[in-house]
């Protein structure tokens, strides 16, 4: 009989409680079962890994990878092929025995350290070693919490790595937060103590991935990146690696294929090193959940490097590819680990044999606002608000979703005060970014940082206005947060935001499913955390009774 499948771990889970028969996001119950036991043996090496750094015994950086991309691997659309997550259950079953031959003291290992078994032994125990298997609710929601920030760090410290930056003390914490999600000793407390730490690791990873991505494409400068198409065919890149991405324009120079991003992609264009590809078009189509259409209409090779996939339909499916910790059954999935170059020559001989992309729109975006092209700025946007000319920042980053629910960002954006800036990062944007929206004095009233992760831009520009206005508390800040969460990267942008301080965000469309009342109520009374309302009602809230 196959056993249920439980998950809860992104903003559509079923009902708002868990997806019990296939996830919304088109999950299967068999893949459900092997991503949670490819977490369990993750998990089970991370207490390998931790009790050999405390025996002073060195962890190999492959290792460390290893970890970070079969957590990559189970976020909420990056893989749904089982047998790409077999094969990684059964790679870190392999590294896991032998280092557990190294490990002293294997009687005080966690059981899922020393658990060890053949394919046909899998389907069992997933079944054992799923969410619910933690009993008490708020131990439960809590180490689930630790292990979705940990999702997104993992996500995170991946791209730092394409780049070849690894931070050691991060992946050793990741493996130890990790290991003490399999610890019953541990009490609620402890628990709440190491979810903040998460938070800071998650300041720590974001900054390394900007660094990364800094020093090997430059900062992001305003820049306008073009929505129609042209009249070569093109490959389409979505996802988050831009290492990725680099290696295919690279690939694609003189060949006459085109390359356009897509969704998370978008924000590539604000990067000086991708401008000197000529083939590098534009941006083409909006946020994940409307790739049907939009991949279906695009005509040509679609490369996927993470997170979000949609299932797809047969009429395109063939045309889609995938790569690193993405992966769907019957898409060709192309290899290449940290430090390789990968062989794109497949999608190009492909994209040679299709005609070029439909156009869905035409005219152009402006973006590029993330730390270093903002503090340039600084001197402008300082006196905006002295002046009274920006009355507050209204930071919208986040992720987009299917929910209607997600109506209310653009209805939000539309009401704010003509005096209001947005600042925003992640595929929240594409609820409004398309809206002429105006400017003040100047500066766009949608500053766009980048990718999710460049969330840290944001947070590094909060920090220095603080600075600037001489202020005590990054709270006295004229800033507004008002968050849209969908998967697992947005709980440690969330985590990273309370670790540097941030009160009274606001998340929605909904809270997440797993936070029992109990660690919400931690989150509301510590945090001031709290959902969203209607528009008028948040707009009153914001501004009192100068909404208008
Ligand atoms: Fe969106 Fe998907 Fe970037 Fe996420 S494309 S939802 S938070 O993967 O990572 O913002
Ligand atoms: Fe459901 Fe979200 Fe889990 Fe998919 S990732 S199965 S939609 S909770």
């Amino acid at each position: 009989m196959e056993h249920q499948m439980f998950c809860y771990q992104c903003q559509e889970t079923a009902g708002c409680t868990g997806c019990t028969k296939v996830g919304v996001c088109g999950k299967k119950p068999d893949v459900a079962a092997m991503q949670d036991l490819l977490v369990y043996v993750t998990k089970g090496l991370a207490a390998v890994t931790t009790q050999l750094r405390a025996q002073g015994e060195p962890v190999a950086p492959e290792v460390d990878r290893l970890i970070t991309t079969n957590l990559f691997i189970t976020i909420t659309n990056a893989n749904f092929d089982n047998d790409a997550i077999i094969a990684a259950i059964r790679g870190t079953l392999d590294v896991k025995a032998e280092l557990l031959a190294k490990a002293g003291q294997a009687d005080h290992l966690p059981e899922a350290a020393c658990w060890n078994g053949d394919s046909a032994a899998f389907a069992a125990k997933a079944a054992e070693v799923g969410v619910l298997s933690a009993e008490n609710e708020d131990i439960r929601s809590l180490r689930e919490l630790i292990t979705y920030g940990l999702k997104g760090l993992s996500a995170y410290s991946k791209h730092a790595n394409a780049l070849l930056q690894q931070d050691g003390a991060l992946d050793a914490f990741l493996q130890r937060a990790l290991a003490a999600t399999l610890d019953d000793s541990l009490t609620v407390d402890e628990l709440v103590a190491l979810t903040l730490e998460v938070g800071k690791y998650g300041v720590d990873g974001m900054a390394l991935l900007d660094k990364a991505n800094t020093e090997a494409y430059g900062n992001p400068e305003i820049s306008t990146v073009q929505l129609g198409v042209g009249k070569n065919p093109g490959i389409l890149v979505s996802g988050h690696d831009l290492r990725d991405l680099e290696m295919l324009l690279e690939q694609t120079q003189g060949t006459g294929v085109d390359v356009y991003t897509h969704c998370e992609m978008l924000p590539a264009h604000y990067y000086p090193a991708f401008k000197k590809y000529p083939n590098f078009i534009g941006n083409y189509g909006n946020a994940w959940w409307q790739q049907k259409e939009e991949f279906e209409a695009f005509g040509g090779p679609i490369l996927m490097t993470t997170n979000c996939i949609v299932p797809p339909k047969d009429s395109y499916k063939e045309r889609m590819y995938t790569t690193g910790a993405a992966g769907y059954p019957g898409c060709t999935h192309i290899g290449g680990g940290a430090g390789e170059t990968k062989d794109f020559s497949a999608l190009i001989e492909h994209a040679k044999r299709c005609a070029p992309p439909q156009e869905l729109e035409s005219g152009e975006l402006v973006g590029g606002f993330a730390h270093a092209q903002v503090l340039a700025l600084a001197d402008k946007i300082v006196e905006a608000v002295k002046s009274g000319a920006i009355r507050k920042f209204v930071v919208m980053a986040g992720c987009d979703g299917r929910s209607k629910r997600r109506d209310y960002y653009t209805e939000f954006a539309k009401a704010l005060p003509r005096d209001t800036v947005i600042l925003t990062a992640g595929c929240a944007k594409f609820k409004y970014n398309k809206l002429d929206l105006g400017d003040i004095g100047g500066i766009p009233r949608v500053l766009d940082a980048g990718q999710c992760n460049d969330s840290y831009s944001l947070a590094v520009i909060a920090l220095k206005l603080k600075e600037v206005f001489g202020l005590a508390d990054v709270n006295d800040l004229p800033i507004i947060y008002n968050i849209a969460w969908y998967e697992q990267k947005a709980v440690i942008v969330l985590l990273s935001l309370l670790y540097l301080g941030v009160k009274n965000i606001h998340l929605g469309p909904t809270l997440p499913a797993f936070l029992s009342p109990n660690v919400a109520k931690v989150l509301v009374d510590s945090f001031g955390i709290a959902g969203i309302g209607t528009v008028e009602d948040d707009l009153a809230l914001f501004f009192g009774e100068n909404a208008g």
